[in-house]
């Protein structure tokens, strides 16, 4: 069976379907029948799928995956009552990641980003974004973006990177605020840009970092460059960080546990992607969820992310982040894969290339052991996928 996109049912399911791949693109649909019929007079390897279901590849639109060290400890603390903001504030948090980030070799953040990208391959994951922002110097964030791209090299996966410039104030700028963010927002920029190491940037748009006037600068200045812009808006206040997002045109507002009815009308009206991270949400315990209701009645598109990072969310399971995104946060099974796919594949502008089953886009597939999607979205912990197909090549392959 094929799951589709697009089609009349629910999921767009089409049953004993067939897929041609030639070179890394879909280039044929149709029914298992003719897809035997013409296999018989041409030269074309046939594979067996065993009656699994098979979906696009799955996209995990926002993640920091590559970073130095650990934050258990923090954890430890937060669970005796410590708030996040209070760790922040006392020089913890993000910083205490940027020190062990700057502290680690090239081939140690490899080594760790790599063990994390597998987790999610595992799952099925064929694209993922990661973001810098735990260097906050330039020669530390160029590090996390070549090991980004080097990830992408190494392993079957795509890897988008995004320049998350302003993140956290580094302890050395404490004094100097507005110089880091002209730095950020020029001469680190654009050699980033220029080294070729930049898909997109980011900015962490919040009371505990940056202000929309920061945000703004900076996501004006990558404009210049031709950039596109996601930017973390909402996730402990409305500072009208959607708004600003939606203004710029940028691609994502990810997180938006804080947004109002006319940030939601914004993003819809800009055309900019939610990205819900329940993840994050989780493990900060919040208790205000994403108001996806408003979401889903302005027209917003919702993705669904892990945003794995060390600090609010380890998590390198994109399954989970279904499970969470229906229990935590409302989603539908159907809203919830979509979030994953065609949604996710929007956030990072990708939409004519992955995300949905069509021909002309990449033949990347994931193959799930299932009787119908939902089980993706309601399993906790198991792992059903049996196959990735990644730009037409079986990379893993349990009939
Ligand atoms: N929001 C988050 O949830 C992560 N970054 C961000 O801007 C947390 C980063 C961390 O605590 O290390
Ligand atoms: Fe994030």
């Amino acid at each position: 069976m094929v799951a589709a996109e697009g089609k009349s049912n629910a999921y767009g399911e089409v049953k004993d379907a067939a897929l041609a791949v030639r070179g890394d693109r879909i280039a044929w649909m149709g029914s298992a029948a003719d897809a035997l019929a013409l296999a018989r007079t041409q030269d074309v390897a046939v594979t067996d799928c065993g009656g699994a279901w098979l979906l696009p590849g799955l996209i995990d639109c926002h993640t920091h995956l590559v970073y130095g060290g650990s934050r258990v400890e923090e954890f430890e603390k937060r669970l005796c009552g410590v708030s996040y903001e209070e760790i922040a504030r006392a020089g913890g948090g993000i910083q205490s990641t940027v020190n062990a980030t700057r502290a680690a070799t090239p081939e140690a953040l490899l080594e760790s980003a790599t063990r994390r990208a597998e987790c999610l391959m595992a799952e099925g994951v064929t694209t993922l974004e990661s973001k810098s922002g735990y260097g906050l110097e330039l020669g530390a964030e160029r590090r996390l973006l070549e090991v980004a791209r080097e990830l992408g090299r190494r392993l079957p996966l795509s890897v988008r990177t995004t320049y998350l410039g302003l993140h956290a104030l580094p302890k050395e700028a404490a004094a100097a605020r507005e110089s880091f963010v002209s730095q950020v927002s020029g001469p680190w920029l654009e050699v980033l840009a220029e080294a070729g190491l930049i898909d997109a940037v980011d900015a962490f748009c919040e009371n505990i970092a940056f202000s929309v006037a920061e945000t703004e600068r900076f996501l004006h200045a990558a404009r210049r460059l031709k950039l596109p812009a996601h930017v973390h808006a909402g996730q402990l206040s409305d500072m009208g960080a959607a708004e600003l997002a939606a203004r710029v045109g940028a691609l994502s507002a990810d997180h938006l546990e804080y947004l109002s009815a006319s940030g939601a009308a914004a993003l819809a009206a800009a055309g900019t992607v939610a990205v819900l991270l329940p993840g994050a949400y989780y493990m900060l315990r919040q208790t205000t969820p994403p108001p996806v209701p408003l979401l889903r009645q302005a027209g917003v598109a919702m993705a669904l992310a892990t945003d794995c990072n060390p600090g609010t969310s380890p998590c390198t399971s994109l399954l989970l982040a279904l499970n969470m995104g229906c229990t935590l946060f409302g989603l539908t099974p159907h809203e919830a894969l979509a979030g994953v796919t065609r949604h996710a594949a929007r956030a990072l502008g990708l939409q004519a290339e992955i995300g949905t089953l069509e021909i002309g886009k990449r033949a990347d597939f994931a193959l799930y052991r299932i009787d119908r999607p939902a089980e993706l979205c309601y399993n906790l912990g198991a792992n059903p996928c049996t196959g990735v197909v990644y730009g037409g090549v079986a990379r893993r392959f349990k009939s």
